[in-house]
């Protein structure tokens, strides 16, 4: 088997360099283990960057999202007992698209398939080979369980955190940066109207507490917990309860609406960047080369941003044969990369109550947030990173 560009991982990375290279008139395979019911079914991230929308919509993507997606102006911070509200808008003219990511996905796949694409899911024993020689392969077996061996001119490794690719090259020629955090995310998806009509992110003494949504009907909800919490002590009741209690604000607020649970989960929490994304003709794209903490809302938005470079830098090589943007991809996207770490990181550790924090600790914390709410400086800065950095 032959194609030009063999993609491992059907996420949002996976599926879009797919879409792009097609609009390019380069041809691509995707392999991915799960099935399509299952990608199309991970609840995931929400929050869309202007830049990410644009992409969406120039690329003929957009149709669903433009009309089921929620456009958000600003973000709520509520600590000690207060809501603040910080204007996207106001600050930078720009605003973000809360979709879910699984959405998106769907989107994906629909616009693939009906272009005719190469999608094979629930393939088994992915194994990449020959990456610093013009020929790269692929090996797999299909749902069948017949083998293949796909060579291809280059492979994008889109596989996440936890795929082959990147462990397929060889040590010591990757360097990686990596901060685990002693915190992770209880998140849940409930029937339930949404009490407000932008994000509430919360600092709380007893922890963290996330307020956003998926449309009109639909709400997404977290509640900081430990990285080994056991879901089995998370009877509904309590987490509603635990909720009410983080989300409890001013006299204002209004009473979180308790609704039936439709799917809940526990997410750690990571900082993680290889370098260089490249090696040979290998490519790494998305989660499999970096991952944030999710408290930027910068994880897809970044992948969105690694594939369209990808795909930009692929078809100068197909037009002129030359390496020369493909050798750059690595460190365009690196820059870019490292912002929304320190982004991410920053807002998580200004957010939590972090266990072992002293006294003092806390009370930076909340001079950090009292700093931010009095500062148009502060603020802006915030605004800024959360609609998306430009690329250069
Ligand atoms: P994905 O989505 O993990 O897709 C990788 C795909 O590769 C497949 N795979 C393999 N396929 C073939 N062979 C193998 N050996 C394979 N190994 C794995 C997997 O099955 C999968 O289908 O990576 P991708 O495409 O790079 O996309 C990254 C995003 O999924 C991720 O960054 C975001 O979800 C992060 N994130 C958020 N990002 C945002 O931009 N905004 C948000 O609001 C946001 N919220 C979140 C988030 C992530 C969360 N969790 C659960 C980690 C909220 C949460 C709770
Ligand atoms: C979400 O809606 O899932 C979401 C929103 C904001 C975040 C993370 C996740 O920072």
């Amino acid at each position: 088997m032959r194609t030009q560009v063999g993609i491992v991982g059907a996420g949002p990375a996976g599926l879009l360099l797919s879409h792009l290279l097609h609009l390019q008139g380069i041809e691509s395979m995707v392999l991915e283990i799960r099935s399509r019911e299952y990608v199309e079914g991970r609840i995931r991230a929400g929050v869309l960057e202007q830049g990410t929308v644009d992409l969406l919509n120039e690329t003929g993507l957009g149709e669903r999202m433009r009309r089921e997606g929620l456009s958000h102006e600003g973000i709520n911070i509520r600590f000690a007992g207060h809501t603040h509200r910080i204007d996207f808008v106001d600050l930078t003219g720009k605003a973000v698209t809360v979709y879910g990511q699984h959405e998106v996905v769907k989107d994906l796949i629909a616009a693939r398939l009906k272009a005719g694409a190469q999608l094979h899911f629930e393939v088994d024993q992915v194994g990449v080979s020959d990456l610093d020689t013009p020929a790269p392969t692929i090996r797999f077996l299909d749902r069948d369980g017949a083998e293949h061996a796909l060579v291809c001119d280059v492979i994008a490794g889109c596989d996440g955190f936890h795929g082959v690719c990147r462990p397929a090259i060889p040590a010591g020629r990757l360097t990686m940066y990596e901060r685990e955090y002693p915190l992770a995310w209880l998140g849940i998806l409930a029937e339930s109207h949404p009490i407000s009509h932008e994000l509430i992110y919360v600092y709380h003494e007893r922890g963290f507490a996330l307020f956003s949504m998926r449309s009109p009907r639909i709400t997404r909800l977290y509640l900081q917990c430990a990285p080994d919490e056991d879901l089995a002590l998370w009877p509904d009741d309590r987490i509603w309860d635990e909720l009410q209690r983080r989300l409890a604000g001013d006299e204002e607020t209004p009473i979180l609406q308790e609704g039936p649970i439709l799917q809940k989960g526990v997410t750690t929490m990571r900082s993680f960047v290889a370098e260089p994304m490249q090696f040979g003709r290998l490519f790494l794209a998305g989660d499999a080369a970096h991952i944030v903490p999710p408290t930027g809302a910068k994880g897809l938005n970044l992948a969105v941003t690694d594939v369209s470079v990808l795909a930009q830098a692929l078809a100068a090589f197909y037009a002129s044969g030359s390496f020369e943007e493909l050798d750059r991809y690595s460190a365009t996207c690196l820059r870019r990369v490292w912002k929304a770490e320190r982004f991410s990181a920053w807002m998580t550790s200004t957010l939590h109550r972090f266990p072992g924090h002293t006294p003092f600790e806390q009370r930076v914390q909340l001079a950090e947030l009292d700093y931010l709410m009095s500062s148009h400086a502060a603020q802006k800065s915030l605004a800024e990173n959360y609609v998306g950095l430009p690329l250069r």
